[in-house]
């Protein structure tokens, strides 16, 4: 059965999830964002319907799921509105802006009959599923050390726009925006959770220029000669100990060279496995009493794995695919399905280790988190 959606937000990542949407057969039905021509015409060939406001559109009897693909500072009103009205909600990241604004979401979706999601799109890869289940089965032995990175260079220039940049003080930019992803995919490939969290962030540019024109996500704009200040870190390194693991993770929007490298190793008392976003399909195990390995994705992998991969051994899959996983794991939950996917309690928890690296920044010390986070 398929569930009516709407997706508020219509720029770079909302145009994404319209496509896995569209590609999974989920009628969607509407979209809220500004009316522009351009997108008055793209709702007109399509027979959607261009709502003025999100409230007109959660107020919509006829709609039964919301995709929140606005920027972050709106997750929390929109996402809380959405549960009152008794709409399942699938939610971009971060979930909120610090972890009242994720606690107070996360409480009112416990009380509610409504399915939740966080979209951690890297949770729908194959291989990732394939890294979890080894980690299952002990292949890798007790899990020790955690190390890993998520380094873009998308913001490296001063001159570089993006509407992140605006974040206020309260906020976290590139922890948040990226560091979010290594901080979940971690608890999902090996089931721990974080403890407490040391962290130093890094403000490369604290001043920057505004864009001459019109921007358009993921595209160089001209500056203009006009600046504006930057309260939130461009890099940050953060320690954070899982309990029985440490780990290791490094952050950057400036990091030359580097576009979406997210990149995660387990080590454990067996072995160990590395894999890297940017090659999805490859997963490398290494050990002390056996040759290396690389595991490729084909119809070998474990049957948790399997679902995730759509194309045979060799025809690669990647980020839309990703995401229309988790897009499709949590339609599937609507009719009973049950594959893993990242609800309101995972966005929680990753804002508290966010919330606990800003602190940590702020004292130079070691911020533990409170126990709601390492409870389940
Ligand atoms: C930009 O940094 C961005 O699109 C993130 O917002 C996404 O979450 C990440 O998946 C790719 O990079």
């Amino acid at each position: 059965m398929t569930h009516s959606t709407v997706i508020i937000g219509f720029g770079f990542i909302g145009k994404a999830h319209y496509d896995c949407l569209t590609r999974l057969g989920i009628p969607v039905t509407g979209i809220v964002d500004q009316p522009t021509e351009q997108l008055e015409a793209f709702v007109a060939a399509r027979g959607l319907r261009l709502y003025s406001d999100w409230q007109e559109a959660i107020s919509d009897p006829d709609v039964q799921v919301i995709h929140n693909c606005t920027p972050n500072a709106l997750h929390q009103v929109i996402n809380s509105a959405a549960i009152e009205a008794g709409k399942h909600i699938f939610s971009e990241k971060p979930l909120g802006i610090d972890a009242q604004e994720t606690a107070q979401q996360w409480r009112l979706a416990q009380r509610s009959a409504v399915k939740h999601a966080v979209n951690f799109t890297y949770r729908g890869y194959p291989l990732v599923h394939e890294l979890r289940a080894l980690i299952q089965q002990g292949t890798l032995g007790d899990i020790r050390f955690i190390k890993g990175h998520y380094l873009q260079d998308w913001l490296l220039f001063p001159t570089d726009y993006s509407w992140r940049l605006h974040a206020n003080r309260e906020e976290t930019r590139a922890v948040a925006d990226i560091g979010s992803h290594l901080v979940d995919l971690a608890r999902f490939v090996t089931g721990l959770n974080p403890r407490s969290v040391y962290a130093s962030f890094e403000t490369v540019y604290e001043e920057r220029y505004l864009p001459a024109g019109q921007v358009k996500a993921f595209e160089v704009s001209e500056a203009s000669s006009e600046t504006y200040p930057v309260f939130t870190e461009d890099q940050a390194s953060l320690l954070i100990d899982f309990g029985t693991a440490k780990a290791n993770f490094e952050v950057s929007q400036v990091a030359a060279g580097h576009k979406n490298d997210l990149f995660i190793e387990v080590f454990g008392t067996r072995g160990s496995a590395r894999w890297h976003q940017e090659r999805p399909e490859e997963l490398q195990l290494g050990f002390r009493d056996q040759p290396n390995q690389t595991i490729v994705k084909s119809n070998l992998l474990a049957p948790t794995a399997q679902p995730f991969m759509h194309y045979p051994a060799g025809h690669p899959e990647g980020y839309p695919d990703a995401m229309s996983n988790v897009i499709r794991t949590f339609h599937e939950s609507l009719s009973g399905g049950a594959s893993p996917f990242a609800t309101f309690e995972d966005g929680h928890i990753a804002a508290q280790v966010i919330e606990a690296a800003v602190q940590s920044q702020q004292s130079k010390a070691a911020v533990e988190l409170s126990e709601s986070a390492v409870a389940s």
